[in-house]
This record gives C-alpha cells, structure tokens and sequence, in this order.
C-alpha cells in the first residue's frame, strides 16, 4: 500500500497558475490527484494551463475571486460538476505588502486580511460540506514564518499569517470528528517573485543584506524553492497523515529552530 499515492483524488490549489501554488499542483498530480486551480484573471488561467500542460499534466482552471464568497461557491459547485467533489484543498492564494505600519492605509491593511486569511474562510467554508459528506478530507493552510515572527513592514500579512494558523487548529477542532484534517504548510524563506526584492543584488554586484541575513539565520545555509515544499504538502495531502491535525508544518531549513550565525 502507498499511503502517499493521492489517485482517485481531486485537489484544488488556490492561487495555482505560479510560484508555489504551482509547484505544489504539479507535485500533487504526479502523486495521482486531479489537480484543480484558481486564479484571478482568464489571461492567468490560460498561461497556468499552459505551465502545467509543458509539465505533462492535465489540469482544471477556474476564475473566481477568492475573496468572493458567492464566486467561490459558484466555482465549487462547478468544479463537483465537472470533476468531482473536493477532497483536498490547498489555500495557497495570498499576497504581502511590505509597508511600515503607520504609513499603511487601512485598505491596504484590510486587502492583505481578505486574500490571506478571510479567503482561507470563504473557501474551506465552501469545500467542507461536500468532505463531510464524502467523509474524509484535506485541507492545507499555506502559513508563513510570519505565522510565528514579526518583522518590520509586514504587520498586515504577520496579523493574516497568525490569523490562518490559528484558522487551522479552528477548523482541525471543528471538523475532525467528520475525518477531516486541516494542518498548515509554513514556508521558510523560499526563491520566489514575491520574495525576489528581498534578493534583488546590490548595485555592487554583493548580496542584499537582507538575503545576507537570511542565509545567516538558516541552518541549511540557502533560501528554500518551491519543490522543497512539495513533499510535505503531498504528506499532508495523503492518508499518511490521517492522525495529523490542527499542525503547523514548517519547511524552513531550521531557521525557526536557530538564534543564527555569530557574525
Ligand atoms: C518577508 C517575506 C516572508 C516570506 C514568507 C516567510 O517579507 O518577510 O515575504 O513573509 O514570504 O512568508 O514564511
């Protein structure tokens, strides 16, 4: 028996069409899910078809605002229609805006809650009575360091990150009697768009101090990529976590663990 296999298995990946919720599409359909994703725009969901077709999969996009409750829902019913009911959700969709906290506006503060944690909501909301009626599911809370850490101009999406952990452990409580186990992925600091300013080189040619600083507080000594992510995800995707709930999976090369290199 391959505890890890997901065949016969039907994923949707928010935020899916890039970056990390990509890699985690492509690593869920290679472990045998249908994989389904969502994004924003239909140019973003013909290019994420696209990606995924290059990689030799067949995968199901939709549009719908995650934030939305009613478009959601009317993508969930779509998706049981064409594909079949949800037994894995991936709430990877997110975004960060990087501001000192009393230079942010509230609708900037506000923006950061509703993609990153109110989404979250709206989505497992929408997923769950088909899980319970199927009587078993997943549900994966893309979460962050900052779900543990703060740090300078990013109080918004700490506060969303924070919010989704404890989201987790809500739902993990609410719904495990129905064999659903919710448990969160907490990226450490991975090579992606959204962190590429933090990596950009200096006009030297040196290091970003920030990514200096990184790679000093990381015990694996690199910043992590995406397909570090996808073994876990799989993991928690897959019935060899069927007792883990409610947990918070860092995949963040130790930083968490490390008070960081003596300078
Ligand atoms: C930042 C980074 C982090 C990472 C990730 C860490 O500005 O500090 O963007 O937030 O993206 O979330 O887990």
């Amino acid at each position: 028996m391959n505890m890890f296999d997901l065949t016969g298995k039907v994923a949707l990946v928010t935020g899916g069409a890039h970056s990390i919720g990509f890699a985690l599409g492509v690593g869920l359909a290679k472990a045998g899910a249908t994989v389904c994703f969502n994004c924003s725009s239909e140019g973003s969901r013909e290019r994420g078809v696209k990606a995924y077709a290059d990689a030799g999969i067949q995968v199901h996009g939709y549009v719908a605002d995650v934030t939305d409750e009613e478009a959601v829902k009317a993508m969930v019913a779509k998706i049981e229609e064409e594909v079949g009911v949800i037994d894995i959700l991936v709430n990877n969709a997110g975004v960060i805006k990087r501001i000192p906290m009393t230079d942010m506006s509230v609708e900037d503060f506000s923006k950061v809650i509703d993609v990153d944690l109110i989404a979250p909501f709206i989505v497992s909301k929408a997923v769950i009575p088909g899980m319970i009626k199927k009587g078993h599911g997943k549900i994966i809370n893309i979460c962050s360091m900052m779900s543990e850490l703060g740090r300078e101009t990013v109080s918004a999406y700490a506060a969303a990150k924070g919010g989704l952990k404890m989201l987790t452990k809500n739902i993990c409580s609410e719904y495990g009697e129905a064999n659903i186990q919710c448990n969160g992925i907490g990226p450490g600091y991975i090579a992606t768009q959204q962190t590429a300013p933090l990596r950009e080189r200096q006009a030297d040619g040196s290091r970003h101090p920030f990514d200096q600083f990184i790679i000093s507080k990381t015990p694996a000594g690199r910043w992590g990529t995406t397909e570090d992510l996808v073994g876990p995800t799989v993991f928690l995707a897959s019935d060899a976590s069927n007792f883990v709930n409610g947990h918070i999976l860092y995949v963040d090369g130790g930083i968490l663990a490390y008070i960081g290199k003596q300078p």
